[in-house]
């Protein structure tokens, strides 16, 4: 803690200006303040300084007519401003000192932030850590999203299950937002397009207004700040003066409802594509906005649209904005009369895509019919695009119809018209010059299988970006112990050169650092173990290994592989042919999605098991299983600096990249995990002495599908495993109701495990084994987490941001220091 003279001073400046802010802003004083009113006037005082740096960085842009980034995503999680924005602004030391007795303490007030969670998981959290090193790096960039009313609903436990209650991130405002009053933008949808030769004019049905709000991201170690440019959806002026000059209030009422439940809820599903027709309302309202707004800055700067694609790029985060590449077109074409081949020339260097999944499930596409409805013109579009894209297919390979089908930007639902669907993956590469995979697995497997058509069109089009997080909000704010004893170490510069990690190395064998890395440690466990006996009652021993899975719930992510594990050792311990077991506190958390009723079932069994497990006095001290409620940004805050064993176990070619995997090695804990996503990497990286591999890997896993996989074999062969299995499906966890996880076992031993947890089962129980031989040698341990902490230089997600910026954008890093 910071004690100098100059700090008291900074921190007596800091106090007047927050007294000044409860008075002008929140009406009160210092004295009767709550928690809740100080947090406002301390955002406050961040929001003056946000706001300068905001102006001074668009200034800056103007000037130097850079190309800028904008990163179009329907998810942007973002979790708490205040302790980032506090740490950029070089304020958080100061307020530290503020806050103290007999006053709220600087935790009490950040902590009654609400969590921004406008993002289902990993792709929404990749959004927002980027967002992060884009500003970090000087990058002239965009984020540009929706205003969700409604996030990620919220979790509780009620009777061991899922219960969803909705969330409200912003009640009135956030002290964090900019409204621009004067950024909105008309977006049509419905009617008919007629065609005039090239371009065509779109009789629309309906119009609804897209007004802007900006949430200014700042930069760490420059005054350079990014903005993140949300959407609300609003009802036409005219519909309140129409209700007003006919009385017909309910119509009225209606009506506005229709228009603005578009940016009313995030959908809470990360792994399905729903088709739904709200959800592309959704997609094409804040991309039609988005474009809008960013052509009109370009005029205004320009005025012209000759040298577009010279200063834009705009990148796709998945498929969900790709009706963008139609939209940009319809706007170049159709409202600025450019040319349909110039229009489509700038639309290839503009565009570039990210792939996040290849299950085919989770693959974007959408009904013609419906697409023809809400966005007649857009569907026109789409067809000629991909008339032309065929016609150039039929040129390089002539006479091979199947390609031209598997390729085609339209399924044609085996001939039937109201079968056919547009495939928005394909509408992504066809426009764009990039496109990329996240982790070097993941765009391997991607060439190989879902576009590796594609990837024989046009080979230099594909890349490898491994994803990487923000070192800032995930070691430097959430782990406060550790960092300061880095900075010791090796010096504060980690934050923005993650590589310096690397300068551990030298120190792995040094006891008394392993000892201080313990403490550290120690301390985050103990902070956690207080959270979990606060919110769910359960008193964990700190001294336990920590055994974390948080995450998503899935049935490609296993977490049912890790509860098969759990009773092996329940049951082991009982009958005593548990040897050489360390005690362990096993730790899940994550949402499933409303409909996902499989996943929904892990939840109770986790649930089920725990109560069991827990109020066993025969296996108490050595195994305890906790399912934390509420998964978000914060409570992930809360659980990666405090896990000792990460658990990163999906079936192998299943899960593209994985990013708490990142978060956990970086805050020191080992991981146990299958060769899949950037597991790979972080084995490389780290070394494979001190890490977990086990299980079948990618190529395994399709000669065992290949060679006719047989579940119910290894079943019956493996009788700890039957043991396991058997109390499942006999109720032995839900006395009250036995046949409750019949679906569970029979999706396992009767109908075909899809996800081969049955097959990497031994393995798993085999590697854990390690892993507990390991925990009861704390140095050795201790030497082997230093390890991982310094192998994480690569995954920063700075180093993922500089090679978008280097190979995808064509951008230069930016300062205004
Ligand atoms: C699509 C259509 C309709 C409704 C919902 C969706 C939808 C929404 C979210 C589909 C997928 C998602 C989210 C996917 C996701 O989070 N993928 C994860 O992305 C991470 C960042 O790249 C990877 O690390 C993870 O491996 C990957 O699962």
């Amino acid at each position: 803690m910071p004690d100098s003279a100059a700090d008291q001073a900074a921190s007596e400046a800091l106090r007047a200006n927050i007294d000044h802010k409860l008075l002008c802003q929140v009406a009160t004083e210092p004295s009767v303040a709550s928690k809740a009113e100080f947090y406002h006037a301390l955002a406050q005082v961040a929001r003056e300084q946000l706001a300068k740096r905001w102006v001074e960085t668009q200034h800056a842009d103007r000037q130097s007519q850079a190309r800028r980034v904008y990163y179009l995503s329907m998810e942007f999680l973002i979790g708490r401003a205040m302790n980032n924005a506090l740490s950029a602004l070089d304020l958080r030391d100061q307020a530290a000192l503020v806050f103290t007795p007999p006053g709220p303490s600087i935790d009490e007030v950040m902590e009654c932030e609400p969590d921004a969670a406008l993002g289902n998981g990993g792709l929404g959290r990749l959004a927002a850590c980027f967002l992060d090193s884009m500003a970090t790096l000087g990058l002239p960039s965009w984020g540009y999203g929706v205003r969700y009313e409604y996030g990620m609903f919220a979790q509780s436990i009620v009777n061991g299950q899922q219960v969803e209650k909705p969330e409200p991130w912003v009640q009135d405002r956030s002290p964090w937002e900019f409204q621009r009053a004067s950024k909105h933008f008309t977006v049509h949808f419905g009617g008919t397009a007629e065609h005039h030769g090239e371009w065509a004019e779109w009789h629309a049905a309906d119009a609804v207004e897209a007004k802007a709000f900006d949430h200014v991201i700042p930069g760490h170690g420059t005054e350079r700040v990014s903005t993140l440019r949300l959407w609300k959806a609003a009802a036409p002026s005219e519909i309140d003066l129409g209700a007003f000059n006919t009385g017909d209030y309910q119509r009225a009422a209606e009506l506005k409802n229709r228009f603005e439940n578009i940016s009313w809820v995030l959908y809470p599903n990360d792994s399905t594509s729903a088709g739904r027709e709200l959800r592309l309302r959704q997609e094409y309202f804040f991309v039609s906005a988005s474009m809008q707004d960013i052509l009109d800055r370009h005029f205004t700067e320009y005025g012209s649209f000759d040298n577009l694609a010279d200063k834009i790029a705009i990148h796709l985060n998945d498929t969900h904005p790709a009706i963008g590449v139609a939209e940009l077109m319809r706007l170049l074409v159709d409202e600025h009369q450019m040319s349909w081949k110039d229009a489509w020339e700038q639309c290839r260097r503009i565009f570039s895509y990210t792939n996040h999944t290849l299950m085919p499930e989770a693959l974007e596409t959408w009904k013609v019919t419906l697409i023809q409805r809400v966005l007649p013109r857009h569907m026109l579009i789409i067809y000629r695009i991909n008339q032309e894209f065929l016609d150039e297919v039929v040129r390089l390979y002539p006479g091979d119809i199947d390609l031209m089908r598997r390729v085609s930007l339209i399924d044609d639902g085996n001939g039937h018209e109201k079968d056919k669907r547009v495939r928005m993956a394909h509408l992504s590469i066809v426009g764009s010059h990039r496109i990329n995979g996240v982790s070097q697995l993941h765009s391997d497997l991607m060439v190989q299988t879902i576009f590796a058509d594609f990837a024989r069109l046009y080979p230099e089009r594909f890349h490898n970006k491994t994803n990487g997080v923000t070192p800032r909000r995930w070691l430097a704010q959430a782990n406060p112990d550790l960092s300061s004893l880095l900075d010791e170490r090796i010096g504060k510069d980690w934050r923005l050169d993650l590589d310096r990690l690397q300068g551990l190395r030298e120190s792995a064998d040094d006891r008394a650092f392993g000892a201080s890395f313990a403490a550290a440690k120690r301390s985050n466990k103990l902070r956690l173990a207080n959270y979990v006996s606060r919110e769910v009652g359960i008193n964990l021993d700190p001294d336990s290994l920590f055994d974390v899975q948080v995450k998503r719930i899935h049935e490609y992510k296993r977490q049912l592989l890790n509860v098969l594990h759990v009773i092996t050792r329940y049951n082991a311990l009982l009958d005593g042919t548990a040897v050489g077991c360390a005690p362990r506190s096993v730790i899940f958390a994550g949402k499933a999605a409303s409909s996902y009723h499989m996943a929904k079932q892990v939840i109770r069994l986790i649930n089920d098991v725990a109560a069991v497990v827990n109020n066993d006095p025969r296996t108490r001290d050595m195994l305890q299983v906790v399912f934390i409620p509420n998964y978000g940004v914060s409570v992930a805050e809360l659980i990666m600096p405090a896990a000792n064993l990460s658990e990163q176990i999906s079936t192998a070619g299943t899960e593209a990249s994985g990013t708490g995997n990142m978060k956990l090695s970086l805050n020191g804990a080992l991981t146990i995990g299958t060769e899949d996503g950037a597991n790979i990497e972080i084995r490389d990286q780290v070394g494979a002495e001190n890490i977990f591999i086990f299980g079948n890997n990618t190529a395994q896993v399709a000669a065992i599908r290949a060679a006719g996989y047989q579940p119910g074999d290894l079943y019956r062969d493996n009788p700890a495993l039957q043991e396991a299995l058997d109390k499942i499906d006999a109720g032995f966890f839900s006395p009250g109701e036995r046949s409750r996880y019949h679906d569970v076992f029979n999706s396992l031993v009767h109908y075909g495990d899809h996800y081969l947890l049955l097959a990497d089962y031994a393995d798993y129980v085999a590697a854990q084994e390690r892993v507990d031989t390991l925990y009861l040698t704390p140095a050795e341990w201790q030497r082997k987490a230093i390890l991982n902490v310094a192998g994480m230089g690569p995954f920063s997600a700075d180093r993922t941001i500089r090679a978008y910026a280097d190979d995808t954008w064509n951008l230069k890093t930016l300062t205004n220091t």
